[in-house]
């Protein structure tokens, strides 16, 4: 039994308490189905290859998005905590440790049999003044001791890595003069490995940075560290490349890199996948970041040795990097609006993930895709001609779009059960929707309203869109109807 159990009672009394954290937050029975795609979970692909797919998980958004939760649950077999495992969570004022964010991280992954990835016990940023500002050296070792052994040991036997030291090195490929560096000198990344080693022996533990995705001499600098190790026994089994990169900048050495590493006899992770842009996004970079994605899951994924990829989140909407990047965004493979980039169809393709059909929200019961679209107990309203307006937009790539529509009811009664239909220009084939269900019968494609979004009040407006594979020309979508009339 770990720590974790043993206190867990303990932990219960003193957690911190978000007022009104459960009262805000939306029944998963009234979500939208919010994935977006129709592969089957892409966790499931990952797995049949031996790797997994993981994402930076926020427990407060799941509290408070239905759909953010519905694709943390859905799609990833590893969590990263993305803020609530560092120093200054767990421990904000000496010797007072705060577990509560770290207990929803791992309780979530253990609800949704998922895994833990650790992040991070030994880091220059978000590390609170009281440990900052130490300047004496035997204090300091001991309280980086204390800490690794206070975290890593209470959550001995749930986590699978652990990041044991990050961001320790400069670009240029010397020590970066953290706290760490400059009051404990050279040595302090292998007294923390060693300590993380003896807190939790199962935990894999590795050495995470960023800008390290090439050959570089920043990554050559974490090289020369790892082989060291290795030559002298210091436990050390991973190396994290971060991988926040930037659309059209997917290294060229970027698969010898991870090569590399591996023949140090050492796991690879990429850690913090995601691929900015300028914002508002052109379709030019969507297109390109979908090669990109693609280039990084494959790279990983032909090297034995590269266990998995994570993405720094799931949705642009609460990505970190319009906050410290200004202008830039759209990195990751969600939009803001839960709807899917090209990316994520390029990264399924990779992991091997099958279609199934659309994808339904777990918890709504289960729609025949042959029942007319209607509520049984009523018929569908016909809007009069006219009624209705549609509005599409499109990103494409050389062979495909993603295209987005948006039903509005201008009429001044309800709808209770819809099916839009369009015309597709020659040569266009459906290759998967969301939000809907879609079939394609010659050139017209149908979409039917799902459970959750089958009523359309007066004004209602409800955004669906699609995956569509084309050859020659790009055209345009035309002829739209709603339950068989024109709309505007
Ligand atoms: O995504 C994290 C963001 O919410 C925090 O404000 C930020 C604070 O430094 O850390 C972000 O995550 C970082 C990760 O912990 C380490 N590598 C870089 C990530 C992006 O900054």
């Amino acid at each position: 039994m770990n720590k974790r159990t043993l206190l867990g009672a303990l932990a219960l009394t003193t957690a911190l308490v978000v007022p009104g954290a459960i009262a805000q937050a939306i029944p998963l029975t009234t979500a939208p189905a919010g994935v977006g795609h129709d592969y089957e979970p892409l966790r499931d692909a990952a797995e049949r290859s031996g790797r997994y797919f993981g994402f930076a998980y926020a427990p407060h958004l799941a509290q408070q998005d239905a759909n953010y939760r519905a694709i943390a649950e859905r799609e990833f077999s590893m969590v990263t905590a993305e803020n609530t495992m560092k120093w200054e969570s767990v421990q904000p004022s000496e010797g007072q440790f705060n577990w509560s964010g770290a207990d929803a991280v791992v309780d979530f992954a253990q609800a949704n049999n998922q895994e833990v990835y650790g992040h991070t016990l030994v880091w220059h940023s978000q590390l609170p003044g009281w440990a900052s500002n130490i300047s004496d050296p035997t204090r300091l070792s001991t309280v980086m001791k204390d800490h690794i052994n206070a975290v890593a040991g209470r959550y001995k036997g749930d986590i699978a890595y652990w990041d044991v030291v990050n961001e320790a090195f400069e670009d240029n490929g010397t020590r970066r003069q953290s706290v760490f560096q400059r009051v404990l000198g050279d040595g302090y990344i292998e007294e923390a490995f060693r300590e993380a080693r003896s807190a939790d022996p199962n935990a894999k533990l590795c050495i995470n940075d960023y800008s390290t995705d090439a050959i570089n001499s920043k990554s050559t600098a974490i090289y020369n560290l790892v082989r060291d190790f290795k030559a002298r026994g210091v436990p050390i089994d991973c190396v994290g490349l971060q991988s926040h990169l930037i659309v059209g900048q997917v290294p060229s050495t970027y698969q010898q890199n991870i090569q590399r590493f591996v023949d140090l006899g050492v796991e690879v992770r990429i850690t913090e996948l995601d691929i900015r842009m300028n914002t508002p996004a052109s379709q030019q970079n969507i297109a390109q970041q979908a090669q990109d994605y693609k280039k990084v899951f494959e790279a990983c994924w032909a090297v034995d040795g590269c266990n998995g990829v994570t993405i720094w989140g799931i949705s642009d909407q609460y990505s970190w990097i319009p906050d410290v990047f200004s202008g830039e965004g759209a990195a990751l493979p969600w939009n803001s609006d839960y709807s899917v980039k090209p990316a994520l169809a390029e990264l399924a393709q990779v992991m091997g993930a099958t279609t199934g059909g659309s994808t339904p929200d777990p918890t709504d019961p289960p729609t025949d895709p042959t029942d007319p679209p209607t509520d049984p107990t009523d018929p569908p309203t016909d809007p009069t001609p006219g009624a209705c307006e549609v509005t599409a937009s499109v990103n494409s790539w050389n062979s495909g779009y993603t295209a987005t529509v948006t039903i509005k009811n201008t009429s001044s009664q309800a709808i209770n059960g819809w099916e839009l239909t369009a015309a597709l220009p020659a040569g266009h084939s459906l290759a998967q929707g969301w939000n809907a269900v879609y079939t394609q019968s010659g050139s017209t494609l149908s979409a039917r309203n799902v459970a959750w979004n089958s009523t359309l009040a007066p004004g209602a407006s409800v955004s669906i869109g699609f995956n569509a594979n084309f050859q020659g020309s790009l055209g345009s979508l035309s002829g739209f109807t709603l339950n068989g009339a024109a709309c505007n």
